[in-house]
């Protein structure tokens, strides 16, 4: 505790000087280092523990290294981040302190997944997670404790309560009823404590650790105490009237160091060994500053270690070995069992996983296969679960997570834009983690169950993104994504399930960031994503009947995009088109022509075309969904206006062969090959 004050202090006295060093954010968390001593005090180094935005406590209570934490508030590469992250983002491996990170909720079904992590390999770990009261209102929470319940997940959810978020104390937040009954009703034992005894602290955190190393399932301690500096910031904000008359005296009244110095002289520790602990930490935290301040800004490197770095596979399937005629979803299942046989601590799960459709077949006989605690289904949260699959990647067990629809992926996007995308890049540990997605067209599926948002998730760095369209692929990526040591997201097309292809039986990799050129032609090059190479290939093949030559790119992965096929082939045939089953709009056509553009402009001999669903939710009446989805007709349409004045073809004849027969909702052909 009094290396915790001694830090804050160190930080409010500093906070200005020379400029402002120290140029991050600071939620200092003064008067509340009774919560993180007494808790920490249960933990060893190989149980985790997450903190918040008010962290500095957490991070040395957990036994993190001063100078790793104050570096990083003045932004040294010496700092535990590297500079990348301040005060808001600390971590410490050695100490066990897994991360902390200021996205109110976000490392709370982290702790969960660590403490699953431990719990499904026998490790004997525990995990631990502080939060505030105002993370007692984001749903992300309740995600977690419902999973940790059901589960019985040796983790403890620990709020201090501090009464206030920001400047809105509790009772304007929440009802009148006590937060710990909430985290009852979820089915955690319940323990609570005045945060400003460290000794009642203490006694909480042993008595909810011991149910929890037992077996017993996850705890929930709530600790009163109050923070005695401004939210944020090294002053004192009490002159802005948000808080009671007298509050801030009351408290400072039961100042957790001069109550345990108090009750230390009672139990006979003379003042001077007080003091002498005081003196002896006094220097080493003035040593940390000064030591903090004179080391090195870190030298800019351009984003280096955004992803951990991944094998190197083949961008084709190996030619030798038995194959079989099999289609793409059988495919994508013998990719996932093969991975699943290969790495003993890998697990899939997501809504309706085991169940008896078996996600469109991919997952079918899994659970027979490999056993309920490898293949799961989840409850319905999305964002908790995507985090707790994170928390468990940090700790070891890698996972694909599975969701029926890419719609439901916006509802994990903090989980991953915030946190899955960005941990590497901060706290140097992989997250191992593919996330299987689906898109689709068709069936009146309408506006929220037929997006297609790759072009969404390729625009966040941190987040490798694959469409692959063949079987082989299919097989070959899946595995390579389970291999890769960063989170993928891996999208596949509900109209490509049925394509065959000749697969190999073997397990094998294919590289996660290579387009494939399918087709070779010297008029005109189409750039096409997922579907739309099934149909820019139909559009070639009735094309060439008239003599024009388009050149297919399959473009495979989002992120990390590969160009290089692309250019090359425009700078042969100085036309472009590209083909996206996303929006048109800030999507993969304005990317891809946008960077053309910038390095291939004067190959070009005409500008280059894009198309892709039009910018407005996907209708479900079949007279409107006629209209809003590209297809073969469209591609050749558009191939045709980049020739010179048509190449005087006969259009309507042309188009006429590719137009849809029928139903709109179900594909236009069966596509086998030339996969
Ligand atoms: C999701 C999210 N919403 C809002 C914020 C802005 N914010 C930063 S700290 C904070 C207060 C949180 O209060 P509490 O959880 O009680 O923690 P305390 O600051 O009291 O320690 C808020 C609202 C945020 N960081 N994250
Ligand atoms: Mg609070």
């Amino acid at each position: 505790m009094v290396l915790i004050r001694l830090v804050e202090d160190g930080i409010a006295k500093r906070y200005r000087e020379d400029g402002q060093l120290m140029r991050c954010p600071v939620h200092l968390c003064t008067g509340q280092e009774a919560t993180a001593a007494g808790v920490c005090a249960h933990l060893s180094p190989t149980d985790g523990l997450f903190g918040t935005h008010r962290a500095h406590g957490h991070f040395l209570a957990k036994g993190g290294e001063p100078l790793a934490m104050i570096a990083e508030l003045y932004g040294k590469s010496s700092g535990c981040c590297q500079g990348r992250g301040g005060s808001m983002h600390l971590v410490s491996h050695e100490a066990g302190f897994l991360g902390a990170t200021p996205i109110v909720g976000d490392t709370v079904p982290l702790a969960v997944g660590a403490a699953w992590a431990g719990q499904r390999k026998g490790d004997g770990s525990i995990a631990a997670v502080f939060f505030g009261d105002g993370c007692f209102e984001e749903g992300v929470l309740h995600e977690s404790m419902n999973f940790a319940a059901l589960k019985k997940i040796p983790v403890i959810f620990i709020c201090e309560n501090n009464n206030y978020s920001v400047y809105t104390p509790l009772k304007e937040r929440q009802p009148d009823r006590p937060i710990r009954g909430i985290a009852e009703a979820h089915g955690l034992a319940v323990y609570q404590a005045d945060g400003n005894d460290v000794e009642a602290v203490w006694e909480v955190m042993r008595q909810a650790t011991h149910r929890v190393r037992a077996g017993e399932g996850p705890a929930f301690l709530e600790l009163f105490t109050f923070r005695l500096l401004e939210h944020c910031g090294p002053d004192d904000d009490d002159g802005l009237g948000y808080r009671a008359a007298g509050e801030l005296n009351d408290w400072k009244k039961r100042c957790p160091l001069q109550r345990t110095a108090a009750r230390l002289r009672g139990l006979g520790v003379p003042q001077a060994t007080i003091d002498e602990v005081h003196a002896e930490l006094e220097q080493d935290v003035a040593a940390a500053f000064a030591q903090a301040k004179a080391d090195s800004l870190p030298e800019n490197t351009a984003g280096a270690g955004l992803f951990a770095a991944a094998p190197v596979w083949p961008a084709t399937p190996p030619t030798t070995g038995k194959t079989r005629h099999i289609t793409y979803s059988q495919a994508i299942r013998e990719g996932i069992a093969q991975a699943m046989t290969q790495n003993p601590d890998l697990f899939i799960i997501g809504e309706g996983v085991p169940d008896p459709k078996a996600i469109f077949g991919t997952t079918q006989g899994l659970q027979e296969e490999f056993g309920p605690q490898r293949v799961l289904d989840m409850p319905l949260a999305e964002n908790g679960l995507t985090g707790v699959c994170i928390g468990a990647a940090l700790c070891g067990a890698r996972s694909i997570m599975v969701h029926q629809r890419i719609d439901f992926l916006y509802l994990a996007l903090d989980q991953l834009a915030n946190v899955a995308a960005k941990w590497h890049y901060l706290f140097h540990r992989p997250v191992p983690l593919v996330v299987r997605t689906f898109i689709g067209r068709g069936w009146g599926q309408g506006p929220q169950h037929a997006q297609s948002l790759q072009a969404l998730f390729g625009h966040i760095p941190g987040l490798k993104v694959v469409m692959p369209v063949t079987a082989q692929d299919a097989k070959g990526m899946m595995l390579a994504a389970v291999d890769d040591p960063n989170p993928v997201i891996f999208v596949e097309h509900r109209w490509l399930h049925t394509v065959t292809g000749n697969v190999p039986e073997e397990p094998y990799r294919i590289s996660l960031a290579h387009a494939r050129l399918v087709r070779s032609g010297k008029h005109v090059t189409v750039a096409a994503f997922s579907h739309m190479v099934v149909e820019a290939l139909r559009a070639a093949e009735t094309l060439e009947k008239y003599g024009v030559e388009v050149e297919v790119i399959d473009m495979r992965v989002v992120q990390p995009l590969d160009m290089k096929p692309v250019l090359k082939s425009v700078r042969k045939t100085g036309r472009l088109l590209v083909a996206d089953t996303g929006w048109t709009t800030c999507g993969m056509g304005a990317e891809i022509v946008a960077q053309v553009v910038e390095k291939a402009y004067s190959k070009l001999k005409r500008a280059p075309v894009r198309i892709g669903l039009p910018d407005y939710p996907t209708p479900t009446a079949p007279s409107l969904v006629h209209d809003y989805y590209p297809d073969a007709e469209t591609v050749a349409q558009q191939v045709i206006s980049l020739l010179k004045r048509g190449a005087g073809l006969p259009v309507e004849e042309i188009l006429s062969q590719l137009r849809w027969q029928g139903n709109r909702d179900v594909p236009n052909a069966r596509f086998t090959g030339p996969f």
